[in-house]
């Protein structure tokens, strides 16, 4: 039956496959499920001429060693896995063969061991290892709860902690107001965000902002604005087209949010932009902007005809828990907060760098900055700052690598 199945499933070459384990077949034959075949379930017998789907889960999997190189604080592989992952993405098509890694940029050893490792046996041990490890498995769980980074979960770890549950019942952990939402809304906000959910929100706080200030300008940003399906939150930028009329907007926007209704967690922080500290010498973590970390209520009701929220099957509960950023920067300011925040990370860390050895210019999400003549650019748009850079203008959908 396995046979007959693979034969009609459309992957070439099938007699060169030698299957290891049957159990997922049967399992979702006797279940009824759909089947899907998986890399770890064969391998090719002679020269990896059958793909499968792995080609495509590579950058998935190079992001786990790199998360595991994040654990480890061994934050030069973190960077060489992850500049590996983008530069996979950015592929016009799936590594399906060790020939199409040659030539590539960025590929490490480390990388290029563990890729060919899977594409000659299906699988690789250094991942599988990495993937079966206690502590990688509890560190990932825990920083997947809003609001914990890996130094909190790292103390978790080392109290003997392994489940969300065993942290719920520590009488001795003080949770603070932000974990204490991460754990609340832990089901919704670990489901991925929908395009159509994100549109929804940003009708639902443009209509806020212009109930407030008729002028206000809200632009959607992050992995949204790139184009992407789904995000793990949505992130917006709201400004004023008048100096220094955005500054108490923000406040008022949550305010009213708040009578609403649908404002289930907010933390504001105030701006501590200081042009005087600019440029700043490191790579940003955050930006002084002012701004909030939201989570907002968003009810099926809210949502375009037709389309209905991502929910589980069976549940009906009609609405869901959704983690929203709100950035204000003032309208000078705005080109390079866009920029900044439209992503991917992996883009802006090489546009940085970029700037800074090609360029002797500073760019962070609040200014670029000429190091010869020693003056801030001005820009209006993001043309204006691609243009400053020496550089043609990439669209936020080019970005994503
Ligand atoms: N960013 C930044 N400074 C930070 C955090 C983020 O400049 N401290 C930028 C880089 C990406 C962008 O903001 C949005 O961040 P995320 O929401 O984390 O990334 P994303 O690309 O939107 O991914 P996702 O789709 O998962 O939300
Ligand atoms: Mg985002």
């Amino acid at each position: 039956a396995l046979w007959a199945w693979l034969r009609g499933s459309g992957l070439r070459d099938v007699s060169r496959l030698q299957v290891l384990d049957i159990s997922w077949f049967t399992d979702s034959m006797r279940e009824g499920r759909p089947v899907t075949v998986e890399t770890s379930h064969c391998i090719p017998v002679r020269e990896p001429v059958v793909s499968l789907s792995v080609g495509g889960h590579f950058p998935d999997v190079l992001e786990e060693l790199a998360e595991n190189s994040e654990f480890n604080e061994s934050k030069g592989p973190c960077l060489a896995f992850r500049r590996a992952a983008s530069v996979l993405k950015s592929l016009p098509s799936a590594v399906h063969c060790l020939g199409a890694i040659q030539g590539l940029p960025c590929l490490g050893e480390h990388t290029k061991a563990v890729m060919e490792e899977i594409l000659i046996f299906g699988r690789s041990f250094k991942v599988e290892e990495v993937q079966s490890d206690e502590r990688y498995q509890a560190l990932k769980l825990f920083t997947s709860v809003f609001g914990v980074g890996p130094k909190t979960a790292e103390k978790w770890y080392r109290r003997g902690l392994r489940s969300l549950k065993e942290i719920l019942a520590e009488p001795n952990i003080q949770l603070n107001r932000m974990q204490r939402a991460g754990f609340l809304y832990y089901r919704d906000i670990s489901k991925a965000v929908s395009k159509t959910e994100a549109k929804a929100l940003r009708s639902i706080i443009e209509e806020t902002a212009h109930w407030i200030a008729p002028d206000s300008i809200l632009a959607l940003t992050g992995g949204f604005r790139r184009g992407k399906e789904y995000g793990h939150d949505v992130d917006f930028l709201l400004t004023m087209p008048e100096m220094g009329k955005e500054e108490g907007l923000l406040l008022r926007v949550i305010d009213r949010l708040r009578d609403q209704g649908i404002l289930l967690y907010c933390e504001h922080q105030g701006s501590t932009v200081d042009m005087s500290k600019l440029p700043s010498r490191r790579f940003e973590a955050m930006d002084h902007f002012e701004k909030c970390f939201l989570i907002l209520r968003l009810e099926e009701g809210q949502m375009e005809r037709d389309e209905g929220l991502q929910k589980d099957p069976g549940e009906s509960r009609g609405w869901r828990a959704v983690r929203v950023d709100l950035v204000a920067p003032p309208v000078d300011r705005y080109a390079f907060a866009l920029l900044g925040w439209t992503g991917s990370r992996q883009f802006e860390r090489d546009l940085r760098r970029f700037a800074r050895k090609e360029r002797g210019m500073c760019l962070d999400n609040h200014a670029l900055y000429d190091k010869t003549k020693k003056l801030f650019l001005p820009a209006t748009s993001e043309e204006d700052i691609f243009a400053h850079l020496g550089l043609e203008y990439v669209e936020p959908w080019q970005r994503n690598a």
